[in-house]
């Protein structure tokens, strides 16, 4: 693909929370993503009808897709584990890194890696590239009086606890081009009239939304009328097949499903959610519609992914986590020059972690020995008996294999889970007791991993503590703050002012 003439840049944006409801990858019909429509139709990307993560929540997931390690190999499972502390994880040569290493300037904004707070402020993954910048943006939402979407919280204050507000849904008070997103895309798209010193880029722009909560401007609610909006298929005993090994049921319907079902207020829901993928899909476009116009036009890779999926009432839930296909595929479109062709379609088995060794394939990488991804760089190979399982994990010992017909998902209390998605795309029906299934379910478990690494420590820090003192030393000089957004503070400064907080 690169030729030293002319090598190839990389635009990588990672879209949060953005399930399958992307117009060209078809997982809602009225979803609105015109920007990343004509990607795909006009400038000739491809979209990956069958791409899967590698766990099903943000810490792990890009912890994975960007070390190229699965968190079976890591530890890293969970929101609380920051890669940095599995001594595993903690040396690995992140993607980013990879492509400094070999030449390219590598910048970001956003969010990529999964933030997590240290004694130098913030950890966002700034270390991972040659540049970092913080764009800032506002909501202009004032939750004072509560949440704006007043959704009751159920009796005895189920759904509140965690992230109190979170789950809620509104207009924001402020412009589009005051939002955190628009800021990143700006920033990302004025960064294409640079010339980096005649080296190729690599430049990772990380859009937040569609996340909790759905605060994104008027005029993308308005682009879906609730009395219009379908949404999805409920069926109220899915969960009662999904059975333990004491017999019992394995699942039950989420808080956040209870209440949005004793509000009847399933419209609103999607209508906010469909609301905030096009927020984010206009966002996309301001790089986009730069690039077309810049003179990177033609030797630019971009790739669009989602870190995970989303149910938005399927098994009776809203939210990420599990190992349903609602949650573990994803969105990918890539665009290759002279590679992927206007409205291209695989439905080859890729997971985000193969993103890591295909990459540094197209971009003429030496090949990077111990990832666990597989290099889907030669898009013409493809054949369905080329088609390998993928694995998708959740938690320690929690994994799902899907392969081109089945899913079969085991937990670590040894509850099973079968589905045929050839009769069952919406896996209603758990088939694991049937014993004619035997021999395919023997097949699937030969996928799972061979080792599961111990979960990986916690930062081992008072969060709670650490924010208490961050926000005294903010008051001291605002200086610190511009500092703590960019890791950059003084840890044994930080240290002295913790001891002395409570
Ligand atoms: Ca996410
Ligand atoms: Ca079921």
């Amino acid at each position: 693909m690169a030729s030293a003439d002319k090598p190839l840049n990389v635009i990588f944006i990672a879209v949060d929370d953005m399930n399958d409801w992307v117009g060209v990858v078809g997982g809602h019909p009225q979803a609105k993503t015109p920007n990343m429509d004509r990607l795909v139709e006009l400038t000739g990307a491809m979209v990956f009808n069958r791409a899967y993560c590698p766990a099903t929540v943000c810490g792990p997931s890009r912890s994975s897709i960007l070390t190229g390690l699965r968190p079976s190999t890591t530890g890293v499972y969970g929101n609380g584990n920051n890669l940095k502390a599995s001594p595993v994880a903690k040396d690995a040569t992140t993607l980013p890194q990879y492509f400094s290493e070999h030449g390219y300037h590598t910048l970001s904004s956003g969010k990529i890696f999964h933030k997590h707070p240290v004694w130098e402020g913030m950890d966002e993954g700034q270390w991972a590239f040659d540049e970092w910048a913080s764009n800032g943006g506002k909501t202009g939402v004032d939750t004072s009086k509560g949440p704006l979407n007043k959704l009751p919280m159920l009796k005895g204050g189920g759904g509140r606890k965690g992230r109190g507000l979170e789950f809620d849904w509104g207009p924001t008070g402020v412009p589009v081009e005051e939002t955190g997103d628009y800021k990143t895309c700006a920033w990302a798209a004025e960064q294409l009239d640079r010339d980096f010193d005649g080296k190729p880029f690599f430049m990772a722009v990380g859009v937040s939304k569609p996340h909790l909560p759905f605060y994104v401007p008027q005029e993308f609610f308005n682009m879906h009328p609730l009395e219009d909006v379908q949404i999805p298929e409920i069926v109220p005993d899915d969960l009662d097949d999904i059975k333990n090994p004491k017999g019992k049921n394995k699942f039950k319907p989420s808080d956040d499903f209870q209440r949005v079902q004793n509000a009847n207020m399933f419209k609103e829901v999607t209508q906010a959610y469909l609301a905030a993928v096009s927020y984010a899909d206009y966002c996309v476009g301001v790089v986009l519609d730069k690039l077309e116009k810049s003179p990177y036009a033609d030797n630019t890779i971009v790739v669009i992914w989602g870190d995970h999926g989303w149910f938005l009432g399927e098994k009776l839930r809203y939210r990420k986590t599990h190992l349903w296909e609602e949650s573990t595929r994803v969105p990918l479109i890539i665009r290759v020059p002279e590679l992927t062709q206007p409205g291209s379609r695989s439905n080859r088995i890729v997971n985000l972690l193969d993103l890591y060794p295909t990459l540094a394939e197209w971009c003429g990488l030496p090949t990077k020995e111990g990832l666990e991804g597989v290099s889907f760089a030669d898009l013409k190979s493809l054949a369905p008996e080329d088609e390998r399982p993928t694995l998708t994990t959740m938690g320690y010992k929690n994994h799902s294999v899907r392969g081109d017909r089945y899913r079969y998902t085991r937990y670590d209390d040894g509850t099973e889970e079968l589905y045929d998605h050839l009769k069952d795309p919406m896996e209603r029906r758990n088939l694991i007791t049937d014993p004619e299934m035997k021999p395919v379910v023997k097949q699937m478990r030969a996928y799972l991993p061979k080792h599961d690494e111990p979960r990986s420590p916690d930062n081992d820090i008072d969060k709670k503590r650490l924010r208490r003192t961050l926000g005294k030393i903010f008051k001291m000089d605002p200086k610190y703050r511009d500092m703590a957004n960019r890791g950059e503070l003084d840890p044994e400064f930080v240290k002295s002012i913790f001891n002395e907080t409570k």
